[in-house]
């Protein structure tokens, strides 16, 4: 009889440098601890939140089509924002609003975007990918890249990010063994927030982790507190960093959890379990940052005020100047697609006109 003494030991530790009480518990990059640094990164968290928090409502009012929020998740997206390079390209997902904002894009492009129009998609740089909606499909792009990037000898990486979900579809996995075997500049995170929809991840993968799912590529996993903006710093760092100097792809899963609805069209009460959401929101990145300013640099509930006064105030320009933009043209969604109109879209186009239901 075989016996399988090699049982696998899946070593994966949670890198984590500060902890849920704002104390920090690991080595830190002097950089990273510096006023400015650290003023800047707690105000743009707050930023995408206060934002996030304008566009459900935009949603409720009936301005703004379905949109997902990134509640609890912003740590992960700011220190992408954070870490990359001009010129690295940014392949993103439906939950980067973070580091979109931080890559130049405007706050009334995203809302754009939301309200269902597509230009809102092309407010990046230029070598920046859009907002991913089919899941997993962004990180075969952003290896497709990492390949030209390759090629051409360029110090750039490419990054793409993904939910739990994503990770297990078979666009992930391909590209994931494509960025192995051919030594790709490419670096993966993973926002595993637990959930996707209404599946948790219990129900999505046998794995323990999903840093784990990088062994079968051959290429290096890594796993971090998705919380903890800094230790998210620190290991982007080196993953984008390793990935410019020819050293090849990282996958990265950051450890968090999704404190709301999938999207403005989910009601996440009717399957999660309130205890588990409420405990997670004592881990969650904003709050635990603001422990550490407190401490560090004796910040108060006055700054605290003025500074989510003030971002209320650019947000709103940004929001009227999204109110102003132009609607749409509905005929939009059938050009750019073809030279020639299948005939079932032919047929709606034509109907389209027809009703004129948007004039
Ligand atoms: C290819 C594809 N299949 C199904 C969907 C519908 N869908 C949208 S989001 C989602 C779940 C994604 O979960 P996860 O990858 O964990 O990301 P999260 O939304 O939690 O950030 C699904 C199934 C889709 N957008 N694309
Ligand atoms: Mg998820």
């Amino acid at each position: 009889m075989v016996t399988f003494a090699h049982a696998q030991t899946l070593n994966y530790p949670l890198h984590q440098c500060l902890n849920p009480q704002g104390q920090w518990c690991d080595t830190v990059d002097n950089t990273l601890q510096q006023p400015d640094f650290l003023l800047a990164a707690y105000t743009h968290l707050w930023r995408t939140r206060l934002f996030d928090q304008r566009a459900i409502a935009l949603q409720r009012t009936g301005q703004l089509g379905t949109y997902a929020s990134c509640l609890g998740q912003e740590a992960i997206s700011a220190a992408i924002g954070f870490s990359l390079q001009p010129n690295d390209v940014f392949v993103p997902y439906y939950r980067d609003q973070a580091a979109q904002l931080l890559r130049g894009t405007k706050m009334r492009s995203i809302l754009q975007f939301w309200g269902g129009d597509e230009w809102g998609s092309f407010d990046a740089p230029s070598q920046d990918f859009p907002s991913c909606i089919p899941i997993a499909n962004q990180i075969t792009h952003a290896a497709g890249v990492a390949t030209a990037l390759k090629l051409k000898h360029q110090k750039q990486a490419a990054l793409s990010t993904c939910g739990d979900g994503a990770s297990s579809r078979g666009d992930f996995y391909e590209a994931l063994n494509l960025a192995g075997v051919w030594h790709l500049p490419l670096v993966v995170v993973i926002n595993n927030n637990q959930w996707a929809i209404s599946v948790p991840l219990s129900q999505q993968t046998a794995c323990e982790t999903l840093a784990q799912k990088a062994i079968a590529a051959g290429i290096l996993g890594v796993r971090v507190d998705g919380n903890d903006f800094f230790s998210l710093m620190m290991v982007l760092q080196e993953a984008l960093q390793r990935a410019r100097t020819g050293k090849g792809a990282t996958l990265i899963e950051a450890v968090t959890y999704r404190l709301c609805d999938h999207t403005t069209a989910d009601d996440m009460s009717r399957y999660a379990n309130l205890d588990e959401k409420n405990q997670a929101q004592q881990q969650e990145p904003l709050i635990r940052f603001q422990k550490l300013l407190r401490q560090q640099l004796g910040w108060t509930d006055t700054q605290q005020q003025q500074l989510e006064q003030t971002l209320r105030q650019d947000i709103e320009l940004e929001v009227n100047a999204y109110l102003s933009l132009p609607k749409p043209n509905p005929d939009d969604m059938f050009r750019h697609l073809y030279s020639e109109l299948p005939t079932d879209l032919a047929h709606q186009r034509a109907a389209l006109w027809q009703a004129k239901s948007w004039e």
